[in-house]
């Protein structure tokens, strides 16, 4: 865990249990009990290595790079393949008509990938989809493959504050984010703090980039780092201040997406 300049002394010696963080291996006895713990509230964020082996991380790649990246993506600092609902929250049209269509969903790397954290979930006791609008009649998106350019800058992510009028994920009382990293790169860590977004949290937004918030609002609190190697895939509540940073040498190329718990139902649902 990383202490920044300002941060006071009485949580130099905040470990990660305090922060309600774990970092264990794929191989780990504790796994399931881990995705049960941050599924129900009990766990804040959870890195797991060795989730995805290297060869289909790679596989996953090379069948990325069949198709074209979309760079005009987060300011250009990142690229994508596949529907990004932050990207089209006044256009649910093209989102769902790319969420229909893209033949990268029907490969099966990309779908191994998908399987794979569904069935993780499924530790949590819970049923899990991915998100179905029933107006629609269709499916959400279920992930996103992401190249960051460059870093991102501080930000939370909460579906019920972005996505009022998307049924059913504006009515996500619990969000998360996974993270599988499909390349090691030099820089590119995850930045994140046991900070949730409140509403007194709009004066410290950034108007001029539409995403991010000034680092005024994480100074007091415990920043931790995932450094996410090839195969790691990192779960966090993602309604509590994040970043990245620059990418210094080689690629960042991710599986992303979210993760949210329908309190009606008591189940789990997966977009992008
Ligand atoms: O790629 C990462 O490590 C985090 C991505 C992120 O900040 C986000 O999806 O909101």
């Amino acid at each position: 865990m990383k202490k920044g300049s300002k941060k006071s002394n009485d949580l130099v010696k905040t470990s990660l249990q305090e922060v309600k963080v774990k970092k264990i291996d794929f191989s780990s006895s504790e796994l399931n009990e881990a995705v049960f713990r941050l599924i129900n509230g009990n766990l804040m964020a959870l890195e797991i290595s060795n989730f995805a082996s290297p060869e289909s991380c790679r596989e996953l790649v090379n069948t990325v790079q069949r198709y074209p990246l979309d760079t005009t993506y987060l300011h250009n600092q990142a690229a994508k393949v596949l529907e990004s609902q932050h990207n089209r929250q006044d256009r649910p049209d093209d989102y769902f008509a790319g969420a229909a269509t893209h033949p990268l969903l029907k490969e099966d790397a990309l779908l191994q990938g998908i399987d794979a954290i569904i069935n993780l979930l499924k530790s949590s006791g819970k049923q899990v989809s991915v998100a179905y609008e029933p107006n629609r009649k269709q499916s959400y998106c279920p992930a996103i493959i992401r190249e960051f350019l460059s870093s991102l800058k501080l930000h939370n992510d909460l579906a019920y504050r972005e996505a009022a009028n998307w049924v059913p994920i504006r009515d996500v009382k619990r969000q998360y984010a996974f993270v599988l990293k499909l390349t090691s790169c030099i820089g590119g860590t995850t930045r994140w703090f046991p900070r949730q977004w409140k509403t007194e949290d709009e004066q410290y937004f950034n108007q001029e980039d539409g995403y991010s918030y000034d680092e005024v609002v994480v100074e007091d609190y415990p920043e931790v780092i995932f450094k996410g190697e090839i195969g790691t895939l990192i779960l966090f509540d993602c309604t509590c201040f994040h970043a990245v940073e620059p990418v210094v040498e080689g690629r960042r190329y991710t599986l992303g997406g979210f993760v949210g718990h329908l309190e009606e139902s008591d189940q789990l649902i997966i977009w992008s």
